[in-house]
């Protein structure tokens, strides 16, 4: 069993005589402060991301890519979750990569397949950038809003390397990870 924070008063604080409120759906929320409870590395990764203080959106802690300077390599972390119904997956990021070559992609996965974000999900406050073919890179410090349908559902992140060249700190970080229903 995961210990995964539960989000309280999605409901909000209207109630309507007579009519039976929906019922809450669990959310998920993750700020790295104290853990990164939700979020487990795949046996199939060398570089699991870790927490750190190297930045935050918020607070002083997020969660971020391991394998700085390895080319020809990908760091992945990825979160399990159990829908309830249609959700909205959103969580800051920031990024500092060889541009065009290293950089973040993120995957959803589903009984029926798997997409990658794209860039219409991605806000990006400042940086110099491309998105292309699911992976964001250069510099960017930004957030995305993803849509998740209801059921199983995997959300992976990996920071992905080519074959030469570093940029910077070569790193991808997350913060504030939020899973709430959609309506
Ligand atoms: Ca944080
Ligand atoms: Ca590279």
């Amino acid at each position: 069993m995961r210990a995964w924070k539960i989000a309280g008063g999605l409901c909000g604080g209207a109630t309507f005589e007579g009519v039976v409120p929906p019922t809450p759906t669990p959310g998920f929320f993750q700020d790295f402060e104290t853990n990164s409870d939700g979020f487990e590395a795949p046996s199939s990764t060398s570089y699991p991301w870790v927490r750190t203080q190297t930045w935050a959106a918020s607070g002083s802690w997020s969660y971020a890519s391991s394998n700085q300077q390895m080319n020809s390599s990908t760091s992945t972390t990825r979160l399990t979750l159990n829908l309830q119904s249609s959700s909205l997956l959103t969580f800051d990021f920031k990024i500092i990569s060889e541009q065009s070559y290293d950089g973040l992609m993120v995957t959803i996965t589903t009984s029926t397949g798997s997409t990658t974000w794209q860039r219409s999900d991605v806000t990006i406050d400042s940086g110099t950038n491309s998105f292309s073919s699911g992976m964001l890179s250069g510099t960017a410090i930004g957030r995305a809003s993803i849509n998740l349908q209801a059921g199983e559902t995997i959300v992976t992140f990996t920071y992905q390397k080519d074959g030469s060249q570093s940029t910077g700190e070569d790193t991808a970080w997350i913060d504030n990870v939020r899973v709430a229903a959609s309506s």
